[in-house]
């Protein structure tokens, strides 16, 4: 090549390029404009622009509302759901050495039960919580629903003689702890710890989901693929796991929480709350005095609400367990003898299919779970310490006792017959399958366990009817 065709062929490569250059520049712009890019990048800025700049202009875009605001959104047809508590400090029975003399400690409460009260609203419902302190209380409580997105301050100390209310839209679906903050954070370990907390359910606006269940069968001798669809309504329980740390005074042991020493572990307030008790050693051993299960500690009838109970289900049934770390320790949540069909937090699916779910501290879920066969299953933390130390609740599904010919009931479980406990089964929501009989049973004072007992008068069957 010489020279002049060299000159030549830079200047023909210059304009190729530059051509080359230029379409490909054009290109990028189609490809930016079918993509829309740009409008992408525009219209959220347009949209803060439309909202008024930075500064949400409309009341329904907080969680948290004033008195006002809520009353307009109720005239407006929303629902309000008010939920009155007290925060109250009492004596309450612990698993003792003996069963007929349980010892006590220096209970803190919303309403005299540990748990407290449930909570069950459904997604976009008004929650106005009103906390009182009554005269008689020694010290200020507060309240802090992890179900409301509100300012702390919101949670600060109520002092005695007084309340506090705070109104917020319920606007996330699962399950949610409240818990007493202490004094504006003073002494908070002690009053959650001693029995200040419980739980919220947001049933999600759409109603729960169908549970699909897929394994293996064996069907002629052939193995093949399953997948059975179980209904949204479901049979439900609700359970609270924490722990206890007490002196042998009954009092709160700061030192010990501090070191993560345990005095015992609870599930709805009770060691070993949910084994059996003298009803069905009777009916099942046909001796009251002779024992069932190797840890029943706390069966004796004379106890009232303190006697243990069993959970009651029937087999091929969705249950929806409603289960809340409420306390210090990760919550091992294992069914023995089963699998967790489905694991939902915040109405996303965490798990299906699974043995073992970890739950940390403040963390709630929603299990489904479909009991295959008649047995005695148990829900434990599946932490050695902790089963032994009380986090043990048994589940009997179906009949396998073989309990209802021996009695010649028509009943299709024990639970038409004994009634499952009261503590365990939450408010009914949407997809809530309503209870055969219903048995008080709980750490609640006396005047809690009698209120509750007319509450739930025509469904009651007496624990002691059998003796
Ligand atoms: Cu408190």
């Amino acid at each position: 090549m010489n020279k002049r065709d060299a000159m030549l062929f830079t200047i023909v490569a210059a304009v190729v390029g530059s051509t080359l250059f230029a379409i490909t520049y054009t290109q990028i712009q189609i490809i930016g404009t079918t993509q829309q890019v740009s409008s992408t990048v525009d219209d959220p800025l347009k949209k803060i622009r439309d909202m008024g700049g930075l500064v949400p202009r409309m009341p329904s875009a907080f969680a948290s509302l004033t008195e006002a605001q809520a009353r307009d959104l109720e005239s407006q047809g929303h629902k309000v759901v008010e939920f009155n508590v007290s925060g109250i400090s009492v004596e309450l029975p612990i698993m003792g050495h003996s069963s007929d003399h349980p010892k006590t400690y220096r209970a803190m409460t919303f309403n005299g039960q540990v748990p407290g009260p449930t909570l069950r609203v459904t997604q976009g419902d008004i929650v106005k919580m009103t906390l009182c302190i009554p005269d008689d209380e020694a010290q200020s409580h507060s309240i802090d629903m992890h179900a409301s997105q509100t300012t702390a301050l919101d949670f600060g100390a109520t002092n005695v003689n007084d309340c506090r209310v705070y109104t917020y839209v319920a606007k996330y679906a699962g399950v949610f702890k409240y818990h007493c903050e202490g004094i504006n954070l003073a002494a908070m370990d002690q009053h959650v710890l001693s029995g200040m907390y419980g739980i919220t359910i947001v049933d999600p606006v759409d109603g729960y989901k169908k549970v699909m269940v897929e394994n293996v069968l064996f069907e002629n001798g052939q193995m093949i693929k399953d997948r059975t669809f179980h209904p949204a309504d479901a049979l439900e329980f609700q359970l609270s796991f924490s722990q206890l740390y007490i002196d042998d005074n009954g009092n709160y042991d700061q030192g010990e929480m501090f070191k993560h020493q345990q005095t015992l572990h609870t599930i709805n307030g009770m060691s070993l709350g949910y084994v059996p008790n003298e009803n069905h050693n009777e009916l099942i051993m046909g001796d009251a005095k002779k024992n069932i299960f190797v840890l029943q500690p706390w069966n004796s009838a004379k106890l009232a609400q303190y006697q243990s109970q069993l959970i009651f289900i029937p087999v091929e049934e969705h249950v929806r367990l409603f289960v809340e770390n409420q306390a210090n320790e990760p919550l091992y949540f294992h069914i023995v003898g089963e699998i967790l069909d489905r694991v939902v937090q915040s109405n996303h699916v965490q798990a299906t299919g699974q043995d073992t779910h970890l739950i940390g501290g403040s963390q709630g879920v929603v299990i489904d779970v479909i009991f295959d066969e008649p047995g005695v299953y148990a829900a434990v933390n599946h932490d050695y310490a902790a089963i032994f130390q009380g986090a043990t609740a048994l589940f009997v599904a179906g009949d396998p006792f073989g309990l209802n010919e021996k009695l010649g009931s028509s009943a299709k479980s024990y639970a038409e017959l004994l009634g499952n406990p009261s503590d365990s089964i939450p408010p009914l929501g949407k997809n809530s399958k309503t209870h055969p009989m219903v048995n008080v049973h709980g750490l609640y004072t006396d005047d809690r366990a009698a209120e509750i007992a007319t509450s739930i008068e025509d469904e009651i069957f007496w624990k002691n009817s059998f003796r």
